[in-house]
């Protein structure tokens, strides 16, 4: 009930918050809201990984998903940039985000951390908090904590001054306080201990009038309840018997690191995990991620977190339907919620069938739901429940609402699988339009010659404390004379950094000497060149590149950035070195273009770019082009296929960092996924020997209708000739139903099925995209299916023998309709 449609103003304040208060409380069963136990089936979308303009059509997809909950974490970083400056504007307005959840009719789940994790930039720590002397973060330090109650309390008073509390009538029935520290908390000894006893009484001290939560904390104090994270949640009980059973992330697929593979989570998979929930007694559980997004400009975590945070959720992060996973857990949801009553508040029962099989019977009022599962990963079973037979699938779970007609089985999708398509932006031709580029080089010289710094130190300092993060560049340069007789003298000599990275450029007497970047999932790595030194004074100058700063594990904090401490040596012949790690260093933070923002629009017209010759395989060098915006609604993205690295601005805005040199290995992406047994993010993945993202989301907000400008900075060289805007929508649906069912197919609003390319009645195999016909094939099911379908925006088709003809040469075959259609 919205209060400020429903009353006149002249109503006082307190009159609109008695009609609309909901009231929260719990017990060992549920979340109970106004007095009744609820199944809560919750998404989590992250605000500023999506636009305002994204936001409210996101949230309707989720509803209409069967979500009826939005999960968030609070991200301080973004809000605190500096001390007691402030920012909620855009992306960042946290109010705006949870009232648009508010207007769709859904309750929220706030997680104000204020650590965060969520493959965030220093897991949403600002880096000033690090660089306050004395402090040490999520332990039990007085500087630390005052600044955490600062910000916390921050956004309590913002949300309750927004009435955005569900006791105030507003959307928040959860709030969390500290984030998945019981997996972290030994190396923390007591100290870790007294800090969330003191979290909890800090939390409470705050009156939310809601309940709190303290996710992967087995010794949560009371009454904050402590809550499970992972892949499954079945076997988790909370560590009070009063507190109900809560699955604050339930991981729908996993987030990619530069040079990793695109990890997928299979529909059966997410789906198993989350009936299994339910089965054994939860009640609320919260999809990491729902919409994952993007991690636009600096705010990717790390090091080497992917600007796309695409997740393999049920949104794309484009906001795009993932089909089948979307429509198949829809479906799960719907049931689930259809059984609220019985689930929350029925007596339990279980059966076992042996090998790996049970049944779990809910009863309340006379009237039992019923679910079947098979937790057995390699073997189908079939068992005699209650006189009936049910065949059940390996890892599934079938649910049945009145515990005779399985509603529902997790391993048997009957949602169409979609093919997303990256088009061209010019309607007319598939080939891409080339953009018109102008560029200009990031002025060095003046610190390759040590004419330019910011501070001079003879320590190497670490990243984060000399640079404060303001940028993901760092120059450290000095000079070193080499004389005549000096041992380490020679032709052929060995620049050797010890760095903690996360790339590094070494520069000797103003020319690019190499470039690095540590491997394998590690930051430390040793830089070995061999460089070419003259007697006399040579120049050298390191820019160290952050790629996201740490944001997970005991102490994540304290992890290094940057050449701290070295060593930096010169090894000549003899193996006689020349350690300059103490030698005067001079630091500049950032690049000067970037200080200056030549990335705005109105800055762009300052300086002179130059038309001719435009250089490719050129490090530090700036391109910008216009463009039209691509036409239509479709989500945009820019294919940055030939560039190497570096970050690309629209219109002014940051779309993020980009490294399209950077490939996924050659292996491990098996050609059939198999979603049975436990899942591991090196499962099912895709993308092997390609490019780890190629394509960057242009969210439509960010353009223009007439002329946008797109401006790039390249760090280690690339050719922007092939760069291009590309619409992303449904290119091609399919779905594959067994005999007695119904195919269903359906394009997004706007199109129509324009043809089949396949169909096949009988033993069709393979999957969308590579559907193959088996030894059965009734041919007249081509016919039947392009009657029912072309021309439509979605059709249903009978999988019968009396709709699709028949063949006597298939025999008693239980056959099935494979279909795959262009819209
Ligand atoms: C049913 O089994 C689940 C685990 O599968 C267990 O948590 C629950 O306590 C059991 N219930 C009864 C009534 O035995
Ligand atoms: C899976 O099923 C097979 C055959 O029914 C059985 O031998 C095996 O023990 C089962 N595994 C588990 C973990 O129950
Ligand atoms: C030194 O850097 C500043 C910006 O930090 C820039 O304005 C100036 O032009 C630079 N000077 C030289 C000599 O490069
Ligand atoms: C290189 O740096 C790492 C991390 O700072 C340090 O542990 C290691 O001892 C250093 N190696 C040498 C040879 O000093
Ligand atoms: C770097 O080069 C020096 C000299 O050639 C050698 O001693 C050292 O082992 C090398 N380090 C690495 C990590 O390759
Ligand atoms: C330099 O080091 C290498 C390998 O450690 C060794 O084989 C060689 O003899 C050394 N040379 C001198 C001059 O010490
Ligand atoms: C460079 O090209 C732009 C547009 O393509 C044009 O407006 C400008 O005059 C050109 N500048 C030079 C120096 O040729
Ligand atoms: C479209 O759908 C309607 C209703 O399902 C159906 O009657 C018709 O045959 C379908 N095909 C075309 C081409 O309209
Ligand atoms: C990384 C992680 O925490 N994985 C956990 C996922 O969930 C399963 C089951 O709860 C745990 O066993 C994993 O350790």
């Amino acid at each position: 009930m919205r209060c400020t449609v429903l009353l006149l103003a002249v109503l006082v304040a307190s009159l609109c918050i008695c009609a609309s208060a909901t009231q929260v409380t719990y017990d060992g069963r549920a979340i109970i809201i106004d007095g009744e136990r609820r199944v809560l089936i919750s998404g989590s979308i992250h605000y500023p990984r999506s636009t305002p303009e994204m936001w409210p059509d996101l949230i309707k997809k989720s509803k209409e998903g069967g979500l009826n909950t939005i999960e968030t974490y609070v991200f301080w970083n973004v809000h605190e940039p500096r001390p007691r400056e402030y920012d909620f504007t855009g992306r960042r307005d946290l109010v705006r985000f949870l009232k648009t959840v508010h207007d769709a009719g859904l309750y929220a789940v706030l997680r104000i951390g204020p650590y965060v994790c969520a493959e965030w930039n220093y897991g949403a720590f600002p880096v000033w908090l690090h660089n306050i002397p004395g402090i040490q973060l999520r332990t039990d330090n007085e500087i630390y904590k005052n600044e955490m109650q600062i910000f916390t309390t921050k956004i309590v008073d913002m949300v309750k001054a927004e009435k955005l509390l569900a006791g105030q009538g507003g959307p928040i029935i959860l709030t969390q306080i500290e984030n998945e520290y019981g997996n972290v908390q030994g190396p923390y000894g007591d100290a870790g201990h007294r800090y969330i006893q003191w979290c909890a009484k800090m939390a409470e001290s705050l009156n939310v009038g809601v309940p709190w939560i303290m996710c992967q904390q087995n010794d949560a104090p009371q009454p904050m309840i402590n809550t499970c994270n992972g892949f499954y949640c079945d076997s988790f009980k909370p560590n009070n018997p009063n507190s109900p059973k809560m699955w604050t992330e339930n991981w729908t697929g996993w987030f990619k690191g530069w040079g990793g593979r695109d990890p997928h989570r299979p529909a059966e998979d997410v789906a198993y995990a989350v009936a299994r929930f339910y089965q054994t007694g939860g009640t609320f559980q919260n999809y990491y991620m729902y919409h994952g997004g993007t991690n636009f400009g600096r705010t990717a975590g790390g090091p080497y977190i992917a600007t796309s945070y695409d997740y393999d959720a049920p949104l794309d992060e484009y906001g795009n339907l993932r089909q089948p996973k979307w429509g198949h857990l829809k479906q799960l949801h719907e049931i689930l919620i259809s059984m609220e009553k019985v689930l929350t508040s029925g007596t339990v029962s279980n059966t076992s069938f042996g090998f790996g099989a049970d049944a779990t019977i809910y009863t309340l009022d006379g009237a039992s739901s019923c679910f079947l599962s098979n937790t057995n990963t390699t073997n189908d079973a079939t068992v005699t429940f209650q006189g009936i037979q049910y065949f059940l699938p390996a890892w599934s779970v079938s649910i049945l609402p009145d515990c005779k007609q399985v509603a529902y089985n997790t391993a048997k999708v009957t949602t169409q699988t979609a093919l997303m398509e990256m088009k061209p932006n010019s309607a007319e031709s598939i080939i891409p339009e080339q953009l018109d580029w102008q560029w200009r080089p990031e002025i060095i010289k003046g610190i390759l010659k040590l004419a330019n710094s910011t501070f001079t130190s003879t320590q190497l300092i670490e990243q984060k404390q000399a640079a404060a993060d303001e940028s993901d560049y760092l120059w450290y340069s000095t000079s070193v004379v080499i004389g005549k007789n000096d041992p380490s003298h020679s032709k052929e000599m060995v620049l050797s950094v010890n760095t903690t990275g996360h790339v590094l450029h070494a520069y000797v007497n103003g020319k690019l000497a190499g470039s690095q970047y540590a491997a394998n999932g590690k930051y430390q790595f040793v830089f070995n060149q061999t460089v070419h030194l003259k007697s006399g004074r040579n120049y050298i100058s390191l820019l160290s590149v952050t790629v996201g700063l740490q944001n997970y594990g005991a102490f994540f904090d304290m992890g290094p950035s940057g050449i701290v401490g070295g060593p930096v040596q010169i090894i000549g012949s003899g193996n006689v070195t020349k350690d300059i790690s103490s030698s005067k260093w001079l630091y500049k933070v950032g690049l000067i273009s970037e200080q200056k923002k030549l990335y705005e629009i109105d800055n762009l017209k300052k300086v002179k770019w130059h038309n001719e010759s435009l250089p490719t395989k050129r490090a530090m060098t700036w391109y910008k082009a216009s463009f039209p915006a691509p036409l239509g609604t479709d989500p945009v993205v820019v294919d940055l296929q030939g560039m190497g690295k570096g970050s690309a601005w629209i219109n002014g805005q940051n779309i993020g960092r980009y490294w399209p040199t950077n490939l996924a290995s050659q292996d491990g992406c098996p050609s059939v996924c198999n979603y049975r047994g436990v899942y591991k993010p090196e499962n099912c993945p895709t993308g092997c020997g390609e490019p780890t993202q190629r394509y960057y989301h242009v969210p439509r907000s960010f353009l223009g209708d007439d002329e946008n400008i797109i401006v790039l900075f390249e760090e280690i060289g690339g050719d922007p000739k092939d760069i291009n805007f590309q619409t992303v929508s449904v290119g091609k649906v399919c779905s594959k139903i067994e005999e007695g069912s119904t195919l269903q197919l359906k394009c997004p609003s706007g199109k129509s099925i324009s043809a089949i390319e396949f169909a096949s009645f009988g033993n069709p195999e393979g999957q969308c995209g590579s559907f193959q016909k088996g030894g059965c094939n009734i041919a007249s099911a081509l016919s039947a299916v392009q009657k029912a379908c072309v021309g439509n925006v979605s059709c249903s088709v009978s999988v019968t023998e009396e709709v699709l003809g028949s063949d006597s040469s298939c025999g008693n075959l239980h056959k099935s309709l494979a279909v795959q259609a262009t819209c």
